[in-house]
């Protein structure tokens, strides 16, 4: 039993979980596929199984979590705990180097390191799918941050969720000149959580039963243009897949919208951009809020970090690549 210190970075999908049937262990009703991102952003977590303590404590960005927030760390350590035969309470101190809850999925990263540096602190040596399936236990994005490079979740059909992780499409070194270039457009905290956001789609959208019927063959699809690194392919796929989640998000009750005016005239700008080039050089993507992810390659990223920094109202961009997955960092830095 050791302490050990995971450094995890968030991963945005180009095919999107959104429905849950199963809301305590996270079962997606559809397959998703994602990008890791480099360590441009990451969350780097501390854990520590100790004999002194009588209940988990959490600590995220160096203040004390609240309950629901704890419930969830103390759901993948859980996980581990049965996995490595152990009883012990853990300490868990986390921190981003990037807004919470911004629209860059925290959660994703957070729950990564957590279970990579849990099992390890558990003295495991853990499988990539064992730390996909303890990482999906405290969000189900997460699940796809323990990968490197490309992913894809696999929804699988047990009902104890055994058989829904992720695995590797492709490394990171696969698509070298991939870039996503993010702007924030809006730092605040969401207002409608994912959670109880799936919920409301799940149980008001008429479109959603279409949407999950027609995966499987997206995911092949989307696949497939990674990895024959066809890039128009994939950019087309990423951008209807947007915008038919938050078209089924839109046709819930009540209306779930995380756009806002910026992200719409983003969508627009990239299509005039592609217009302007004669090519799909450019392909957004929106998860649970408005901040947009802007796929293109090395080539174009300068000229799109522009053209997206001149949209009224856009606050910071930030480019960023493939990573390689979560790392176990040394001693000395630990968060305690
Ligand atoms: C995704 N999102 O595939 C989708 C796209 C947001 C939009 O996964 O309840 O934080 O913790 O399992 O993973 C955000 O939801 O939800 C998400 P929980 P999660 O990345």
């Amino acid at each position: 039993m050791s302490k050990s210190t995971w450094l995890a970075t968030p991963n945005i999908a180009v095919v999107k979980y959104w429905g849950k049937r199963d809301s305590e262990l996270n079962l997606p009703y559809n397959g998703s596929v994602s990008v890791t991102m480099d360590e441009t952003v990451s969350t780097r977590t501390t854990v520590e199984f100790s004999p002194s303590l009588s209940r988990d404590i959490f600590s995220l960005n160096g203040k004390t979590a609240k309950p629901g927030e704890t419930m969830r760390v103390s759901r993948v350590l859980d996980a581990v705990r049965r996995a490595a035969g152990v009883r012990l309470r853990a300490r868990v101190y986390s921190e981003n180097n990037f807004p919470t809850a911004a629209g860059i999925a925290s959660s994703a990263s957070g729950f990564a390191a957590l279970a990579c540096a849990a099992a390890d602190a558990a003295g495991m040596k853990a499988s990539s799918k064992q730390l996909s399936l303890f990482a999906r236990m405290g969000s189900g994005s997460a699940c796809r941050s323990v990968i490197g490079g490309f992913a894809e979740w696999k929804k699988g059909s047990r009902a104890d969720g055994s058989d829904s992780y992720a695995v590797q499409v492709a490394p990171a070194s696969h698509w070298p000149h991939l870039r996503n270039v993010i702007a924030i457009t809006d730092a605040g905290r969401k207002l409608i959580g994912s959670d109880l956001g799936m919920q409301l789609t799940v149980s008001g959208s008429a479109l959603y039963q279409q949407r999950v019927k027609k995966m499987p063959s997206l995911i092949r699809e989307m696949k497939s243009a990674i990895l024959s690194r066809d890039l128009p392919s994939f950019l087309t796929l990423t951008m209807k897949e947007s915008s038919n989640m938050h078209a089924v998000m839109l046709d819930s009750t009540p209306p779930i919208m995380y756009l806002n005016d910026i992200s719409r005239e983003i969508m627009r700008a990239v299509h005039s951009f592609n217009e302007q080039e004669g090519e799909t050089a450019a392909g957004y993507t929106f998860d649970a809020g408005p901040n947009a992810h802007v796929y293109t390659t090395e080539k174009h990223a300068r000229k799109i970090e522009r053209m997206l920094s001149d949209i009224e109202g856009v606050k910071k961009t930030i480019a960023c690549r493939a990573g390689s997955g979560p790392r176990r960092l040394k001693e000395k830095d630990a968060l305690f």
